[in-house]
């Protein structure tokens, strides 16, 4: 009798273990999230999105998200700088509000951020790559970083537990340990949440062993404004240091270096980190460029024209090795099933000037920078090859993630979900404008504290240290090259987006 109680016992015991595994694709069932995070990649050099550089340097991977997913048109970020970026996706927050305003500050990684938040709620999460910053990362179950800015050959990475130097190339080192979490998931139960975090496309743009000879005999168009004289513009955009002209180092940025200077910083950061074969195999693609360009002996718009040149051949083929790194992360997901049930995201931290103004970097409140590049994949929710002119923020992940996930929200956010939109719908009540803050001055390329508000065609930037106004209309100039904050005709408008961006600081508390 003992006997058959224990026996049914047992067969209960028994029950219930297969009840629960069966349940368990249930649980599953909650999406998975692949974040594609990127550094410095402007949307002009994403072929899904219209430019003038699209059919010379496709991205033929990163177009396949917008190809099954959305394109968004208007993507903006809340301040156009690494660290800040990073700090706004973590807590859906504005910079003053979650303390992080430059790239010099701290992360209070005891803040409420989403991975905290999924996590908490049966999520694994992990982010691998680029961080930025500086305390360690908190929310995540794995995380393996580079240090700082990191490096593009042989870099340094850094875990819970341990720092290791890798040999490789830096995005393809990233793209590996992404698989490798990927392959550790399989059997976890449990969805994930991952952020696959490059260092590319940042400066110093240096090319991958794979792609050195890409795009060598390749001439990029020039934006038409590559010779801008800011005539209309206040003193920030003229005492800026970031033009392509001043600000641009031959032998640091376009890789003039030769054996000569190899006791300098900038030559043991990146050439001086490459092992013997990686050198020689750089070298034989460079040796002859710089022996041809000290031949020519250029200056003047020449020279202007012949670093433009060699800027575009190296950031462009940075991002190729990007281009493949997406798509063997998405041949990843389609080879394992896992595609209909993972949202992937490919955003960069702010978009980039490539010569647009005469400049490189980012910061500013104009479009090439303010605006980034956003795409966005989910089978069976968002539609197929769609397009979205909604404003979305960066500011917006966090949110979207907790609605998605079906984590408790702690109310405490100031993005949105961007749920409908993604879905292709079109709220009557959606955000009407966005508010940008920028603060990092003095500081790297000299650009000035400012803040504004746009409403997807009036643009209005406040420089409030030396109180300079701009005003720009995106529709009537799209490269917001003239400054009609003083145009009679206009007053309407600019008195309108002055109230707008107070109205913007008084919603987001900001002192
Ligand atoms: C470094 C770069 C700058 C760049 C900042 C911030 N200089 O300081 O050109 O603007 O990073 O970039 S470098 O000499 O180190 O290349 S960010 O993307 O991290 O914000
Ligand atoms: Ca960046």
């Amino acid at each position: 009798m003992l006997k058959q109680i224990n026996r049914i016992g047992i067969f209960l015991i028994l029950l219930a273990f297969v009840a629960c595994s069966e349940k368990e694709p249930e649980a599953s069932k909650k999406p998975n999230i692949l974040f594609v995070f990127v550094d410095d990649h402007a949307f002009q050099a994403i072929s899904a999105y219209e430019s003038r550089l699209k059919d010379l340097a496709p991205t033929p991977n990163i177009d396949r998200i917008a190809k099954s997913g959305m394109r968004f048109n208007r993507a903006y970020v809340t301040n156009s700088i690494c660290a800040p970026s990073r700090a706004s996706v973590l807590t859906g927050l504005h910079s003053h509000a979650n303390g992080h305003l430059t790239n010099n500050d701290t992360f209070d990684g005891s803040q409420t951020t989403f991975p905290k938040l999924l996590q908490a709620n049966g999520y694994n999460t992990a982010i691998i790559g680029k961080w930025h910053l500086k305390s360690a990362p908190t929310g995540f179950d794995y995380w393996d970083i580079l240090p700082g800015q990191g490096h593009y050959y042989n870099p340094d990475f850094i875990t819970a537990t341990d720092t290791t130097i890798e040999t490789g190339y830096v995005t393809e080192i990233i793209t590996d340990k992404t698989l490798n979490w990927l392959k550790s998931q399989q059997d976890s139960g449990k969805p994930f949440m991952l952020m696959m975090q490059h260092k590319a496309p940042h400066r110093e743009w240096e090319k991958g062993p794979n792609q050195l000879s890409l795009y060598e005999d390749v001439t990029f168009p020039e934006p038409d404004n590559l010779f801008d004289d800011y005539a209309t513009r206040t003193s920030a955009a003229r005492d800026q240091d970031m033009t392509i002209d001043k600000t641009m180092e031959l032998k640091y940025d376009l890789k003039m270096w030769s054996k000569a200077d190899s006791a300098s910083g900038v030559y043991q950061r990146t050439y001086g980190r490459m092992n013997p074969s990686q050198q020689k195999a750089w070298d034989a693609v460079y040796d002859p460029l710089r022996e041809d360009f000290e031949k020519a002996n250029l200056s003047g718009q020449d020279l202007v024209r012949w670093k433009y040149q060699r800027y575009m051949r190296d950031y462009l083929a940075v991002i190729r090795a990007v281009d493949e790194s997406v798509g063997k992360v998405l041949d990843y997901l389609k080879e394992n099933n896992l595609e209909d049930n993972t949202l992937v995201v490919y955003t960069s931290d702010q978009g980039f000037y490539l010569g647009e103004h005469g400049w490189f970097d980012k910061r500013f409140m104009y479009e090439e920078s303010f605006r980034t590049p956003l795409l966005m994949s989910w089978p069976g929710v968002i539609p197929s090859g769609t397009t979205s002119d909604a404003l979305v923020s960066n500011l917006d992940f966090a949110q979207t993630f907790l609605e998605i996930t079906e984590t408790p929200d702690p109310g405490t956010m100031q993005g949105l979900s961007l749920l409908p939109i993604m879905k292709g719908e079109k709220p009557t009540d959606w955000r009407k404008s966005l508010y940008y803050a920028y603060f990092e001055y003095p500081g790297a390329h000299s650009v000035k504290k400012h803040e504004g508000a746009f409403d997807g065609r009036f643009k209005i930037i406040h420089f409030y240290d030396s109180d300079e106004w701009e005003f720009y209309d995106l529709q009537s100039d799209p490269k917001e090259m003239n400054n009609v904050y003083s145009a009679p005709e206009m007053q309407n408008q600019v008195v309108r987006m002055q109230t707008e961006l107070k109205r913007l600081k008084e919603e987001y508390q900001v002192k």
